[in-house]
């Protein structure tokens, strides 16, 4: 593999004259040679190929076990081994950030990283580990199947953010691990875009006549009003089948899997249900009642009477309320959403237990894999876009502070001295959603908490004024001579990567995600086991005054606070994922659009600060054993004593000067110096091969 010929080159630190450009223009020249992969340092950029290239063997594997980075070409599996390899040689944790925009390739970067660090184990306790390994691997295909939809950007598309620990003994096999999952888009089981679908597990159900379907009279013809007009296909159906064995592998009972079936037919049915005004004023439910009931294991009453109204506790009293056909309509897409959001939280609880440290089990160090759905503009931008979009401009801001820090915390360690470089920190971005009292989340937390009933254009009020002036903020009203801005719910949030125009509708309710306590008695009450133990809160004694549960931005500002810290205290590896044409082709390549991402992932940037300072740092062996053969004081042998002291009789003998000696490294400053290091190896190489032939040949 070394040998193959060099394609543009393989560390943009190397480029020559470094512009946005260039930049696009080496990762052009090497896309069309299929080489997606390529460093900025330690940085992998990958630039999604849409097909499928013979690189992830196991032959492919062996190629970068324990290998440095520089010394194979790029691959994320040359990441996954150095990650390995800090924890096991320095005992760190560590972490991968995989990021860029949807369809861009980071849920793929993270299975192949799963693979190989599961494939890179010790040969002890064989049996125990490749369990663990075959669980943890075979969680993403359930994680797949039920948080993952096709959608105008990716027809396999994570709508759900998702980290996941894998936890290390002491050898640094891998014992177990743990998956956090944040925000999934659940308003998608209700309202599709044209051209998308609903999460996978649907179709997956529906595309086989199964003991499921077939006991609630669901078929694989009718189409069903959540599903949109997309049919199941033969992927769902081979999937279906991947989804139950790995079911299987991971020890989900049977009568777990069916209940697991059962709510999603339930979900399915819901959907279906029709609501008209009877003669005296009531509300009369039609369509699949008994069939939706019997799926969810509650009583067709029940669940008739849920529907059509509901019992609220008012000051001691229970009063009944009757639903108009719209709360009706609101009800049932509350429940719809809320049922299934369930369902998924609950399976990668279930998820967790079956792969978690068995107690008593050493666990030493961890490697933490972050896959989250990218940066997203759509047609229409809504709440779950915002809140997307903010979990990108935190993991952006991560990445500058981590970067910078690295850098600075290398330098000074080695004790190199270096001026930093300017970079746009989107810090500004991050604190315009989630300032206290002045940010938007606070902003509509106080809105949500407002006794009187606040509509979304309330809220958008009180955002204007309390954001008008700000640098990344505009809406209509601030902004009426913005064509851009065409409704009166629009506003603007300019974001690291590109502008967003969010409309406001739905903001409130969607923050305010509250569903009737008699839904969750409701649901509670089910026969169907796991489905009761999903709403626990549901067995609440009804007159019970609980507190009101934080907002869903809330949640989410928390728990994306509660990620980075977690990152912070960790040795962090970057997969910058690029998406090289909206069509999802092979061998198409969209330059504005590449170039646009180069821009906001700051990759350009992230080249000038590695090469700020230096264009190339190596340790002081591994240089040695490079380009020794360079000078005659160090080839075959250098006679002193200490690996730098060769390397400072190599250089001089080469007269290279623009260099400083770390403590353990070597920081080159230039590339062009680390290109003609290269050019004289490759010059030499063939005569000190023929040397080496000659002598074994013994002719001379
Ligand atoms: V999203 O933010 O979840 O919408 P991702 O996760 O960035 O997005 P994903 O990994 O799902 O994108 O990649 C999209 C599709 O590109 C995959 O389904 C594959 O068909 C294709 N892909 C991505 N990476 C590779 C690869 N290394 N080799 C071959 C790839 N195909
Ligand atoms: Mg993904």
């Amino acid at each position: 593999m070394a040998t193959q010929p060099e394609v543009g080159v393989s560390d943009f630190v190397l480029l020559d004259n470094l512009t946005t450009d260039n930049f696009v223009e080496n990762l052009h020249l090497r896309f069309k040679h299929n080489k997606i992969y390529t460093y900025i340092g330690e940085v992998l950029v990958s630039v999604n190929p849409y097909k499928s290239l013979d690189i992830y063997g196991p032959q492919h594997m062996a190629q970068y076990r324990g290998r440095e980075m520089f010394e194979v070409p790029p691959h994320v599996y040359a990441v996954a081994d150095a990650c390995q390899r800090v924890l096991r040689q320095q005992g760190k944790d560590t972490c991968v950030l995989i990021s860029g925009e949807s369809g861009s390739g980071k849920t793929e970067a993270s299975k192949f990283i799963m693979k190989y660090i599961a494939a890179n184990t010790t040969q002890v306790h064989r049996e125990y580990i490749d369990r663990v390994k075959n669980v943890l691997i075979q969680s993403n295909s359930i994680l797949e199947t039920f948080g993952n939809a096709k959608t105008n950007r990716n027809d396999n598309s994570s709508r759900f953010g998702k980290y996941m620990d894998i936890h290390f003994d002491y050898k640094g096999d891998p014992v177990g691990g743990h998956i956090s999952n944040y925000l999934l888009e659940k308003s998608r089981v209700v309202s599709l875009q044209p051209g998308e679908r609903n999460f996978h597990s649907f179709y997956q159900l529906l595309s086989t006549n199964n003991a499921h379907t077939k006991k609630f009279g669901l078929n694989t013809t009718t189409t069903y009003k959540i599903l949109g007009s997309e049919r199941p296909t033969a992927q769902d159906s081979k999937l279906f089948s991947v989804t139950n064995s790995a079911f299987t592998s991971l020890g989900f009972s049977q009568a777990v899997v069916t209940d697991i079936w059962n709510i999603v037919v339930g979900v399915i049915l819901l959907g279906e249900l029709t609501f008209s005004e009877g003669q005296e004023g009531q509300l009369d439910v039609g369509g699949p009642l008994q069939a939706c009931a019997r799926a969810l294991g509650v009583a067709a009453e029940a669940l008739r009477g849920s529907m059509a109204g509901r019992v609220l506790a008012a000051g001691g009293d229970l009063v009944s309320k009757r639903h108009s056909l719209c709360d009706a309509h609101y009800t049932r897409l509350a429940l719809l959403k809320a049922a299934y959001d369930r369902l998924f939280t609950w399976i990668v609880q279930q998820i967790n237990k079956a792969i978690e440290v068995p107690a008593g089990t050493y666990k030493n160090t961890l490697i933490g894999v972050l896959d989250i759905y990218g940066f997203e503009i759509f047609e229409t931008n809504s709440f779950e876009q915002f809140c997307i979009n903010y979990c990108n401009e935190k993991l952006q801001q991560l990445f500058i502070e981590l970067v910078l820090k690295q850098e600075q915390e290398e330098y000074a360690r080695e004790g190199i001295q270096w001026t930093p470089v300017k970079y746009f920190n989107n810090r500004v971005i991050c604190e315009l959603v989630d300032a206290p009292h002045q940010g938007i989340i606070a902003i509509m937390d106080e809105a949500c908490l407002n006794p009187t009933k606040i509509s979304d254009s309330q809220l958008l009020e009180a955002m204007d004024k309390r954001l008008s002036g700000h640098k990344h903020y505009t809406s209509r009203q601030l902004s009426p001579t913005d064509k851009k801005l065409k409704h009166s719910v629009d506003f603007r949030i300019t974001h690291y990567a590109g502008e967003v125009i969010y409309a406001v509708t739905g903001f409130m309710d969607k923050n305010k995600d509250s569903l009737w306590q008699d839904l969750k008695r409701l649901l509670r009450s089910s026969s169907n086991a796991s489905l009761a133990d999903m709403w626990p809160e549901g067995g609440d004694h009804i007159q019970k005054t609980s507190k009101r549960p934080p907002s869903a931005a809330t949640l989410f500002r928390n728990s994306m606070s509660a990620l980075v810290a977690g990152l912070q205290t960790k040795e962090p590896f970057y997969v910058r994922c690029i998406k090289p044409n909206p069509l999802q082709t092979p061998n198409t390549w969209d330059d504005q659009l590449v170039r646009h991402q180069v821009a906001y992932l700051g990759l350009v940037e992230n080249v000038r600060v590695r090469r700020a300072g230096f264009a190339s740092r190596q340790r002081y062996d591994r240089f040695l054993k490079r380009y020794k053969m360079l000078s005659q004081y160090t080839w075959p042998n250098f006679r002193g004593t200490s690996d730098k002291d060769a390397v400072m009789v190599l250089l001089k003998d080469l007269q290279v000067t623009d260099v400083q000696y770390g403590h353990t490294k070597l920081f080159i400053r230039s590339a062009r110096t680390l290109h003609q290091l290269e050019a004289a190896r490759a010059d030499l190489i063939p005569s000190i091969v023929v040397l080496l032939q000659k002598l074994w040949r013994g002719t001379i």
